[in-house]
């Protein structure tokens, strides 16, 4: 029995006629066989990947890319094109086979060639920006999935601000039983659904198989139940029926909700021996095998050729939305002209220095004039009020703890599905999807995403924050909370592991500001960094104003700075970051008076400071007999600053439910510990 896909698609509905898809002569199996020998080939060839799942979901992709999905291969970053998100994305030869076949020009089939070798776009899990046509790094599972949702809101967002004539777009996703397996899927889902998000749509590969083989071993949900739980439409389709799948989508596209499609497929489709089982999930078929399945699809050509009606036929498909985009062209340059240049500098994520310095130095102004005792969190606030008039395209939130995150200024009208105009997104508590959330928020472009949540469930966030700073993308979490400091939550809210365990990640930039000058700085940082995200942790505690002199220039964009010391030779260098600079300015004070010069160096940034020339690095580091860390956190990473003889004044455990201020003395983090302990090393005690 032949199982090749059924020939011919159903008939295109009207409005989608007039684009015919490809050459009618080219038969729909033929243009999905060519993206299933690709993939056999590739993953051979490698010696690794996946080819179980491009081989399934191959007439799923075709009937999206040659019917449905709006895009222009020659133009993979024009702002009006519908988003794909391979949220599956160990089946990365799908999505390369579809780039090369409807014409990326980068995509070439050397790349194709070179699939998952150094320094080819073809990586072994799609990754962002190697590759035009990759919209996000996908890989660990559900994470594309909840970038999608992100997405389609910031598409909301857009089309509510600048006009559906030039923001119209969807937003779709292929996703696994694995996608859907993960946690945050859920969150990503129970968003998606409350916000009516109906310009999203999600096919998902229903093929009942993952790696430890049938699904059935371990999940037995009904998702077209969940998913309509959740407020979805759901549908499940024969995912190797053309005229099913185009009709399904067909239906999606005026859907008053978010859609999914559960594609029933067979992994490995086409394979004689190895399809619809877990042995086609991860590893090249094999010789033999790929041989067999050559015969039961049909395809003739050698490895890595496409006969080239077929290819033409894809190449058409790749440039159907020319005409759309054309219009699109036209539509913008009708735009007036000021919105025309604020919908581009929006898309292309340019801040203006000026207004950013301008927002910054306002609020520096108010703060040399009236120096505030506020927490860091207030003093967050206090910087938004400024900030978020200024810069448009900053879209805050928090994961429901607006009222201790500080993240939604007076202003601020919250997101609803009825109106997406506002700038504030109710998360819900749903950490790990809403920074994922934000994540395809920036990946779209046009939005600054910012929230807010307690530092100690970063860990919550972790997996989105590491892919952020993959991607580097700017994306920005405000993190309250951020010690004992906190109080009588206790331990399971206090921060202890969180600061260095953040630092580990590369390319994300942590800011601990000590007060609310250096707020403002670390905001603008923040907002300057464009291709990094960052993570501002603020305390719940009041803290002294340390800053209140006017400084024109921002200070903690070295990242460590001599905030208080003596003229002359020190004794004592003391490090402190965020609340613990207060402290340790006391320290300083202590010592002073029984004889011994100590400075205090606040370092609200231990990336930014460790990327200085070493020449600033040597001179802030300095060469006092003593060096002392301070923060109400564990020591690791610390090292790197006051060496692996410094003293550290910190966390060696885990909190405990009190008042903050009886915490910081359990906990020796005083500044009389600071003094003994200075004083012990000097041999004064
Ligand atoms: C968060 C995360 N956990 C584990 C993995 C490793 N992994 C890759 S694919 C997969 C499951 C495969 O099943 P499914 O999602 O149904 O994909 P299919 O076998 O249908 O291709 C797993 C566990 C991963 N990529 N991400």
């Amino acid at each position: 029995m032949s199982i090749k896909a059924s020939p011919t698609a159903a008939a295109a509905p009207a409005e989608r006629r007039e684009q015919p898809a490809a050459s009618p002569a080219i038969a729909h199996a033929s243009m999905a066989n060519a993206i299933r020998a690709l993939a056999m080939d590739a993953v051979e060839q490698a010696k690794s990947g996946h080819p179980g799942m491009p081989m399934g979901m191959a007439d799923v992709a075709t009937v999206l890319f040659t019917r449905f999905l709006k895009f222009d291969a020659a133009s993979p970053s024009w702002p009006d094109r519908d988003r794909f998100v391979l949220s599956a994305g160990h089946g990365s030869m799908l999505l390369y086979a579809l780039l090369y076949l409807t014409g990326y020009e980068t995509m070439t089939l050397e790349q194709i060639k070179r699939f998952r070798q150094l320094g080819s776009s073809t990586a072994g899990h799609p990754e962002y920006g190697h590759a035009p046509g990759v919209e996000t790094t996908t890989g660990p599972l559900g994470q594309g999935l909840a970038n999608a949702v992100g997405m389609a809101i910031a598409e909301k967002h857009l089309a509510a601000v600048f006009g559906d004539s030039v923001v119209n777009h969807k937003t779709y996703v292929i996703a696994s039983d694995g996608d859907l397996m993960e946690g945050i899927s859920q969150e990503a889902i129970a968003l998606a659904g409350h916000l009516k998000l109906n310009k999203l749509i999600v096919l998902f590969d229903d093929n009942g198989i993952s790696i430890d083989g049938a699904l059935s071993l371990a999940d037995s949900v009904d998702q077209v139940k969940r998913f309509e739980a959740a407020g979805w439409s759901a549908s499940r389709v024969d995912g190797h029926d053309p005229a099913a799948i185009s009709s399904a989508l067909e239906k999606a596209q005026k859907s008053d909700r978010p859609v999914l499609i559960a594609c029933r497929t067979t992994i490995g489709f086409g394979a004689p021996t190895k399809a619809g089982k877990a042995s086609s999930h991860g590893s090249p078929l094999g010789a033999d095998e790929v041989k067999g399945a050559r015969e039961k699809l049909g395809w003739t050509s050698a490895p890595f050729e496409v006969p080239a009606g077929i290819l033409s036929s894809w190449r058409m498909a790749g440039a159907r939305s020319k005409g759309a985009h054309a219009e699109w062209d036209k539509r913008l340059a009708a735009l007036d002209g000021a919105k025309r240049a604020e919908f581009e500098r929006r898309m292309q994520g340019d801040i203006s220095q000026q207004v950013l310095d301008g927002a910054v130095r306002a609020v520096k102004e108010s703060l040399a004039a009236t120096p505030k005792e506020i927490a860091t969190r207030t003093a967050c606030e206090f910087a938004l009020e400024s900030l978020i008039p200024a810069l448009p395209e900053m879209i805050g939130g928090s994961a429901d703890l607006t009222g201790s995150n500080n993240t939604r200024t007076k202003s601020m009208k919250a997101i609803s599905a009825e109106d997406f105009s506002g700038r504030f997104i109710h998360y819900g508590v749903r950490e790990h999807g809403m920074a994922a959330a934000m994540n395809g928020m920036a990946l779209h472009g046009g939005i600054v995403p910012y929230s807010g949540t307690f530092l100690v469930f970063s860990d919550y966030c972790r997996p989105a924050i590491r892919l952020a700073a993959l991607m580097g993308k700017r994306v920005i979490h405000v993190m309250t909370h951020d010690s004992i400091g906190l109080g009588e939550d206790g331990p399971t809210h206090q921060p202890v592991e969180h600061l260095a365990a953040l630092r580990a990640i590369p390319n994300l930039l942590v800011f601990r500001p000590c007060d609310a000058v250096e707020t403002a700085e670390c905001w603008q940082l923040a907002l300057a960094a464009k291709d990094r995200p960052s993570v501002l942790a603020l305390t719940r505690q009041n803290l002294p104003q340390l800053r209140n002199r006017l400084d024109a220039d921002n200070i903690c964009a070295r990242g460590a700075y001599e905030i208080a010391g003596p003229d002359g030779h020190s004794d004592v260098s003391i490090f402190a970051t965020g609340s613990e600079v207060a402290i340790a300015v006391e320290g300083a004070k202590l010592l002073a008076e029984r004889g011994v010069a100590a400075r205090v160096v606040s370092v609200p940034s231990f990336e930014l400071f460790l990327e200085q020339k070493e020449e600033y690095r040597r001179a802030i580091i300095g060469n006092a007999r003593v060096k002392i860390g301070v923060e109400a956190a564990v020591r690791q990473g610390w090292d790197a600053i006051i060496g692996s003889d410094g003293i550290f004044v910190g966390m060696t455990s885990f909190g405990a439910s009190a008042p903050y201020k009886e915490l910081y003395k359990k906990f020796g983090i005083t500044a009389e510990a600071i003094a003994h302990a200075a004083l012990t090393k000097l041999g004064k005690f």
